[in-house]
C-alpha cells in the first residue's frame, strides 16, 4: 500500500485526489507552477514542490520535474487527474521505468485508445457496437468516394489522432466529399503531424452517452451506468447528468455489460469512459477515454462510490471494493461546470475572486479550489468549480440545482452561472429533451443576436 502519492495536477481535481488519499491515510504531495504558489491544492496537500514557471508545458507537463519531485519527497505513485499528463502513454512508461506507480491504466491501453482507428478496431473486435464506416484508415479520395456510396451520405471524416471534436469534417453529399476529405487530412497533418483519417456515417441528431467502466487490471471489470453529456458548446461539456434521461434500465444493463466485458477481456486497470452516440435506441461507439473524467461526480453520487479511492486501491494491486451486484442506482445527479468566462462569447475571465461562498445542504457537492481573495491565473483552463446535486429523482435534482445555484456566490469575475439559471427555465431541459446540437442552437437564439 502507498504511504505517499504525488498529485500531478492543479485546481479542483488536485483537491479531489488529496481528499481521497487523506481518507485512506495516504500522504499527498502537491506540485505547482510559480503562478500557483498560493493555490488551494498547495495549501491542502501535506507537502508541495514547485516544478516550474507558469505555462503548463514548463510545469504540469514537465515530466522530468514531476519525476524529480517524487524522488525528493519519496512519493511512490502519481495520480495525473484529468488533462495534462493523464493520457500520455510515454509518461506512464517513464513513471514505471523509475519504479513509481502510475495511478491509471497501462501505457498500452492509453496508446491504443489514443489512436482513434486502433481504438475502434479494438472495440469492434471486443463486441462493442460501432458507427458504420471504413475498416481502418482511408488513404485516398477514391477510396473515400467508394465508401461514401456504400455507407450513404452524410458522412464524417475524422482524424485518427484527433478526438474530442478536433479534426472532423462532415460531407453532406458526394459533391462535398473532396473538400471534407482534403481539409480533414491537411488539418490533421498540421495539428497532429499525422494525416491518417477514417470515415463514418454521420449521425444527425444523437445524444452523447458515455459509460463509466472500472477494471482491476486482472480480468475483472464493472460498469457504473451512463452519463448524458449532450449539452456541449464547441465540444466543451457544460451540464452532465446520470442516469441519462433517455436510457432504460434494460438498455443500461445491456450496453453496460458489453462495456465491462470488453475492458475485462483486455485486463484494463482503473477508471475508463466509453463514449457513444445514441440515436433511435441504438448505441454507436466513438471513443474511449482512459482517465478519470471531469464529470465523474455524478456517477459517484448515484452509486455512492469514491472512484478516486478505487483508482488508488487498484493501483496498489488490491481488488475493487465492489462487484457489479453491489452497484445499484440511487436517484439522479446533475453537474454544472462553472467557468470564469464572460457570456455570450464564453471568453476567459481570469482575475481576483472578491467573494466566494459555496452552496451546501443535503445532496449538494461543490468541488472547487476557489477561496476569498484568490486570483485565478490566466495560464490554465477556465473551470473554477463544479456544482453537483443529487436528488431522489430528476425533478428533485433540478429543484436542488436551482436552489444551490441561488446560494452560490462568486464575485470578482464573470462566470457561466447565469447560463444555468436560464437553462433551468427551459421546457426541454426540464423534460430532458435535448441532443448534441440543442445547446448551440439555444445559444444562437437566446444569447447571441
Ligand atoms: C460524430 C458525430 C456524428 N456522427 N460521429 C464530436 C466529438 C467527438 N468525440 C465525436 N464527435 C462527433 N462524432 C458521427 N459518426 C457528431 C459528433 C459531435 C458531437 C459528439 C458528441 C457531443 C457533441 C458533439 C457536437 C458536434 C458533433
Amino acid at each position: 500500500m502507498f504511504d505517499k502519492i504525488l498529485v500531478a495536477n492543479r485546481g479542483e481535481i488536485a483537491l479531489r485526489v488529496i481528499r481521497a488519499a487523506r481518507e485512506m491515510g495516504i500522504q499527498s504531495v502537491a506540485v505547482h507552477s510559480t503562478a500557483d504558489a498560493d493555490a488551494m491544492h498547495v495549501r491542502m496537500a501535506d507537502e508541495s514542490v514547485c516544478i516550474g514557471p507558469p505555462p503548463g508545458t514548463d510545469s504540469y507537463l514537465s515530466i522530468p520535474s514531476i519525476i524529480a519531485a517524487c524522488a525528493v519527497t519519496g512519493a511512490q505513485a502519481i495520480h495525473p487527474g484529468y488533462g495534462f499528463l493523464s493520457e500520455n502513454a510515454n509518461f506512464v512508461q517513464i513513471v514505471e521505468d523509475h519504479d513509481l506507480t502510475f495511478i491509471g491504466p497501462r501505457a498500452e491501453h492509453i496508446r491504443i485508445m489514443g489512436d482513434k482507428i486502433t481504438a475502434k478496431d479494438t472495440m469492434k473486435d471486443l463486441g462493442v457496437p460501432c458507427v458504420p464506416g471504413s475498416e481502418g484508415g482511408v488513404p485516398d479520395l477514391a477510396m473515400a468516394k467508394r465508401l461514401g456510396e456504400e455507407i450513404g451520405y452524410p458522412v464524417i471524416v475524422k482524424a485518427t489522432a484527433g478526438g474530442g471534436g478536433r479534426g472532423m469534417k462532415v460531407a453532406e453529399t458526394a459533391a462535398d466529399l473532396e473538400r471534407a476529405f482534403m481539409t480533414a487530412r491537411s488539418e490533421a497533418k498540421a495539428a497532429f503531424g499525422n494525416d491518417e483519417v477514417y470515415i463514418e456515417k454521420y449521425l444527425t441528431t444523437p445524444r452523447h452517452i458515455e459509460i463509466q467502466v472500472f477494471g482491476d487490471g486482472k480480468g475483472h471489470a464493472v460498469h457504473l451506468g451512463e452519463r448524458d453529456c449532450s449539452l456541449q458548446r464547441r465540444h466543451q461539456k457544460v451540464f452532465e447528468e446520470a442516469p441519462g434521461p433517455s436510457i432504460t434500465d434494460e438498455e443500461r444493463a445491456r450496453i453496460g455489460k458489453i462495456c465491462s466485458d470488453a475492458v475485462a477481456k483486455i485486463d484494463y486497470a482503473g477508471a475508463g469512459t466509453i463514449e457513444f452516440l445514441y440515436e433511435n435506441g441504438e448505441f454507436y461507439f466513438i471513443e474511449m477515454n482512459t482517465r478519470l473524467q471531469v464529470e465523474h461526480p455524478v456517477t459517484e453520487a448515484i452509486f455512492g462510490v469514491d472512484l478516486v479511492q478505487e483508482q488508488i486501491r487498484v493501483a496498489e494491486g488490491r481488488p475493487m471494493s465492489f462487484t457489479q451486484d453491489d452497484l445499484i442506482i440511487n436517484g439522479h445527479a446533475i453537474e454544472v461546470r462553472i467557468n470564469a468566462e464572460k457570456l455570450p462569447e464564453f471568453s476567459p475571465r481570469p482575475g481576483k475572486i472578491t467573494q466566494f461562498h459555496a452552496p451546501g445542504g443535503l445532496g449538494v457537492r461543490m468541488d472547487s479550489a476557489l477561496y476569498d481573495g484568490y486570483s485565478i491565473p490566466p495560464y490554465y483552463d477556465s473551470l473554477i468549480g463544479k456544482l453537483i446535486v443529487h436528488g431522489r429523482d430528476r425533478h428533485a435534482a433540478l429543484a436542488r440545482l436551482n436552489r444551490a445555484l441561488g446560494e452560490l456566490i462568486v464575485d470578482g469575475v464573470d462566470t457561466t452561472v447565469p447560463l444555468f439559471h436560464a437553462l433551468l427555465q427551459e421546457e426541454d431541459i426540464q423534460s430532458g429533451n435535448y441532443n448534441i446540437h440543442w445547446l448551440e442552437k439555444w445559444l444562437e437564439t437566446n444569447l447571441q443576436g
